[in-house]
C-alpha cells in the first residue's frame, strides 16, 4: 500500500516538532468538527475491533489494548480523531488546575535516527476549567478516557495535595480513570513527590473523593526498589493501578542529547521494560498494570502484554510511524496469539508471570 504517512512525515518534519504538533492538532480537531464524515472511513481502516482483543477494565469496555499516552492530547481537543486513528483508549492531559504556558521554547526535539524524542514541555495546558468544559459535552465517550493530572509549576510541595484534590473533583466525572502524574521531569520538584508520605496522603484523599480508579504514573529513573516501594504504598492506600513509565532523564542514552527534559521513544524501550517487568513481578494479578515507554511494534507490544500489562500505550512511535502502527500493533497481537494458540487477550496478559 502507498506510504501516505511517509509522505506526510516528510512534509511535517520540515517544521519544528512543536509547530508540527500544532498543525496536526489543527487538522485533527477541525477535521472531526467540520468533516465528521471522514471519521468512519478512517476508523474502518485504522481501528481494529476484534472480540479477541476486547477487555472490561475499570467497568468499561476497551475494544483493543493500545492507547495513546498522556501529553499528545493535552487539552482533550482531538479525542474523536484519535479514536478514528485506532486508539482503544486515550489519556488526555497532563492538566493542571490553572492554565500554564509551560517551559521556554525550544522544548521539544526529535532524534530521527534514534526514533526518539526529548521534551521539556512543562505541562503547557489550558487548565482544568476550560478542558473540563470541553469534556462536559463529550463525556461519556465510547472510547475509554483517562485524565492525567499534575500540579501547577508555581504550587509549592506543601500545597501540592490541594492541586490534586481540585483536579480529581474536576475530572472524576469526566474520565473513566485518572492518573496521578508526579513523574514528569519538567516541573521542578515534582518527582520529589514520589515519596511515601505524599503518596499515602494523596491516595487516601483520592479514595474519599471518588470511586473512579486512580492510578499512579511512575518514572523510569527511580531505583527499582524505590519504585516497588512507592507503588506498594500507592496500592495499599487505594491506587487502582500503575502506569509505567514516563520519560527518562538518562541523557547518556543519546549521544549529544540536551541536558534537560525527558527522553522517550526507542531509546527508552529497554529501560521502561526493565522497570515494568520488575513492577509486574511484584504486582501482576493484584492490580491493573499499564505499560508505556518505547513501544513501537507488535513484538514489543506483545512482550509487554506477556510481562503483565493489561493495556499498553504509545506516544513517540506514533510520531515516527503514524496511525498505521496502531493497526499493525493490534493485527500483530492477533497474529501472534493465533501462532501461540491463545484465543483471547486475557490468556496472553501475564503469561510470562505464570
Ligand atoms: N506524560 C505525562 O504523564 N504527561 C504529559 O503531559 C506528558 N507529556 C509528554 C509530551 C511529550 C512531547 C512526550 C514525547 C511525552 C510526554 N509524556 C507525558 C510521556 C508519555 O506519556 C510517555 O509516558 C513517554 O513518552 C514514553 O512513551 P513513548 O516512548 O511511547 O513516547
Amino acid at each position: 500500500m502507498f506510504d501516505y504517512y511517509g509522505l506526510m512525515k516528510k512534509f511535517m518534519f520540515n517544521f519544528s516538532p512543536e509547530n508540527a504538533h500544532h498543525i496536526a492538532e489543527f487538522f485533527f480537531k477541525n477535521g472531526a468538527t467540520y468533516a465528521p464524515f471522514i471519521l468512519s472511513p478512517l476508523a474502518e481502516h485504522f481501528f481494529i475491533h476484534d472480540k479477541r482483543l476486547e477487555q472490561t477494565i475499570f467497568g468499561k469496555t476497551f475494544l483493543n489494548p493500545l492507547g495513546l499516552g498522556a501529553g499528545f492530547d493535552k487539552n482533550a481537543t482531538m479525542i474523536q480523531m484519535l479514536t478514528a486513528l485506532g486508539f482503544g483508549h486515550i489519556e488526555y492531559g497532563t492538566i493542571t488546575p490553572e492554565p500554564q504556558n509551560g517551559n521556554a521554547k525550544p522544548r521539544l526535539f526529535r532524534y530521527v535516527e534514534q526514533e526518539s524524542i526529548q521534551n521539556a514541555m512543562g505541562f503547557n495546558n489550558e487548565g482544568m476549567y476550560k478542558v473540563g468544559k470541553r469534556l462536559e459535552s463529550l463525556y461519556p465517550f465510547a472510547t475509554p478516557l483517562g485524565a492525567n493530572i499534575g500540579k501547577n509549576k508555581t504550587t509549592t510541595a506543601e500545597n501540592a495535595l490541594k492541586d490534586y484534590e481540585k483536579l480529581i473533583k474536576r475530572f472524576k466525572d469526566l474520565s473513566d480513570y485518572l492518573v496521578i502524574n508526579i513523574s514528569s521531569p519538567n516541573t521542578p520538584g515534582l518527582r520529589d513527590l514520589q515519596n511515601e508520605q505524599f503518596i499515602k496522603d494523596l491516595f487516601v484523599m483520592a479514595k474519599e473523593l471518588t470511586l473512579k480508579p486512580v492510578l499512579l504514573k511512575i518514572a523510569p529513573d527511580l531505583e527499582i526498589n524505590d519504585a516497588l516501594h512507592v507503588s506498594s504504598v500507592a496500592l495499599e492506600n487505594g491506587a487502582a493501578g500503575i502506569v509505567a513509565t514516563n520519560t527518562t532523564i538518562d541523557y547518556s542514552l543519546i549521544p549529544n542529547a540536551r541536558d534537560f527534559g525527558g527522553l522517550s521513544g526507542k531509546v527508552l524501550t529497554e529501560k521502561s521494560f526493565v522497570m515494568f517487568e520488575a513492577l509486574a513481578k511484584e504486582f501482576f494479578g493484584k492490580t491493573t498494570l499499564i505499560s508505556v515507554g518505547g513501544i513501537d511494534s507488535a513484538d514489543e507490544a506483545y512482550r509487554r502484554l506477556k510481562a503483565g500489562a493489561s493495556l499498553i500505550q504509545i506516544y513517540s512511535a506514533f510520531i515516527f510511524k503514524g496511525p498505521s502502527l496502531n493497526r499493525a500493533i493490534n493485527l500483530g497481537i492477533l497474529e501472534r496469539m493465533e501462532k501461540d494458540g491463545f484465543s483471547h487477550i486475557s490468556e496472553i496478559i501475564g503469561s510470562d508471570r505464570r
